[in-house]
């Protein structure tokens, strides 16, 4: 409990709910007594970033602290190395956004980090030189840490319908946040937390003006709470610390109870420490369905689609390319995507071949729909579109920012496709199609 008496403090000025979690980080109680602390600046002057020093030897049971010394939010995430004699490693740690000069946190080099080179960045600040290197040679003296004792799910995807029971008319959900290790790339799991052990969280889905009832149970170890995004909610189930309610504290529980009003595409995610629980995947999508759904909104089916960034890295769905579920469509059918972006930074999603029509605005119907190729969704937006196919083919749907869909230089120093690289298959019966199978493992 006492790394929580420190956040109260900072609860009363409002401020918890942007904060950084000192518990984000698998540190203090573990750290052996006999490493060394390393320390590394995060340093931005103008437009030019870097982490100081560029490059750190290690050992085992080394404490690497990094400090925010600039005045842009900072982070670190490790990468996939490009040489080969490295180790894959790119799950052995990543940290949240640090936003204030003066933070820091500590990683311990444990046994997660085999002998080898590493490179980290910060994830916004790639193109600007924040890249670094360390290199682990040799068991040091410290007893290291465990692996991880967090739930490893793989081969799961997100956004799966939550199942209810009625009690009464009311309509009663459950969630359950806890920390997990999920996997963004074909074997490669990061730190995450999760509603319900998928990223993102399952969908709650309600009639227009229904009542409905959700039971958040908080299994982590720090507090927690949830936050009805675009939901018309009385004011003590809002869901922000200190402003609206206690938080839900480890191992305890909030019942939180409203009508499902106004109709249209919603979310819900955490509002405790939110930079760092929301880009760690406590989020998903709360769909509030017409009772009429006029002409322009109506369609045969429809895909969901939020946008996340942060210490996940650049995730669609919660996975980045290639393990993002493909849409598959028939030449002639009408989808409706709901769009939001649950990440920190604007994402230009571009459909190639053609256009598609975009019917609702934060769950609000345009008086006319906007027909576009690029939407630009900024952090919090959700989106209603029709996707109505012009041509038959195996088409990319990215983001625009092309370090958001750029991975490692591969070994002939060639860009990889990565992150934000969605696909959609029309399919005519004629038209050859290229085979995704290799590429997603479903
Ligand atoms: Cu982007």
């Amino acid at each position: 409990m006492r790394t929580f008496t420190k956040r109260w403090g900072s609860l009363f000025v409002g401020m918890a709910f942007l904060g950084i979690s000192a518990a984000a980080c698998n540190v203090a109680e573990s750290a052996p007594a006999e490493g060394r602390t390393i320390v590394v600046k995060m340093i931005d002057d103008g437009a030019e970033t870097r982490f100081e020093p560029a490059h750190i030897d290690v050992r085992k049971g080394d404490i690497v602290r990094f400090e925010q010394h600039g005045v842009m939010p900072h982070n670190v995430q490790f990468v996939a190395n490009e040489a080969p004699r490295g180790a894959e490693l790119g799950d052995a740690w990543n940290g949240p956004y640090l936003s204030s000069k003066g933070e820091s946190y500590e990683v311990v080099i444990d046994d997660r980090f085999a002998d080898g080179d590493y490179t980290y960045v910060c994830t916004p600040h790639i193109a600007t030189g924040m890249v670094a290197t360390m290199t682990v040679a040799g068991a040091g003296e410290g007893p290291g840490r465990a692996a991880s004792d967090k739930p490893e799910v793989r081969d799961v995807q997100g956004l799966q319908e939550l199942a209810y029971t009625m009690d009464g008319n009311v309509k009663v959900f459950e969630l359950t946040a806890e920390k997990i290790r999920w996997e963004t790339k074909e074997g490669h799991l990061v730190d995450a937390m999760a509603y319900n052990r998928m990223i993102p969280g399952p969908v709650i889905r309600a009639q227009e003006g229904e009542r409905v009832r959700i039971v958040v149970n908080n299994e982590m170890d720090e507090p927690h709470t949830t936050h009805w995004h675009g939901l018309f909610v009385p004011n003590n189930m809002d869901g922000v610390p200190g402003i609206s309610q206690d938080p839900i504290m480890p191992g305890e529980s909030f019942v939180y109870e409203f009508d499902a009003n106004p109709a249209g595409t919603r979310l819900y995610h955490s509002h405790f420490n939110a930079m760092t629980q929301e880009g760690s995947g406590l989020y998903g999508m709360f769909i509030i369905e017409e009772r009429n759904p006029s002409r322009q909104m109506r369609a045969d089916r429809e895909e969901l689609m939020i946008l996340g960034d942060g210490p996940l890295g650049f995730i669609i769905n919660g996975k980045e390319f290639p393990l993002i579920e493909p849409i598959q469509m028939k030449m002639g059918e009408r989808v409706r995507v709901r769009i939001a972006n649950l990440g920190a930074m604007y994402h230009p999603m571009h459909l190639h071949g053609g256009f598609f029509d975009v019917v609702a605005k934060d769950g609000f119907e345009l008086a006319a729909p906007r027909r576009e190729n690029t939407l630009s969704v900024a952090p919090g937006e959700t989106y209603d579109i029709i996707l109505h196919p012009q041509f038959a083919g195996t088409w990319i749907w990215h983001c625009h920012v092309l370090s958001h869909a750029t991975g490692p230089r591969d070994a002939d120093g060639n860009e990889t496709a990565a992150g934000m690289i969605g696909v959609v298959v029309v399919d005519d019966g004629e038209t050859p199609l290229a085979d995704m199978s290799n590429h997603t493992h479903h």
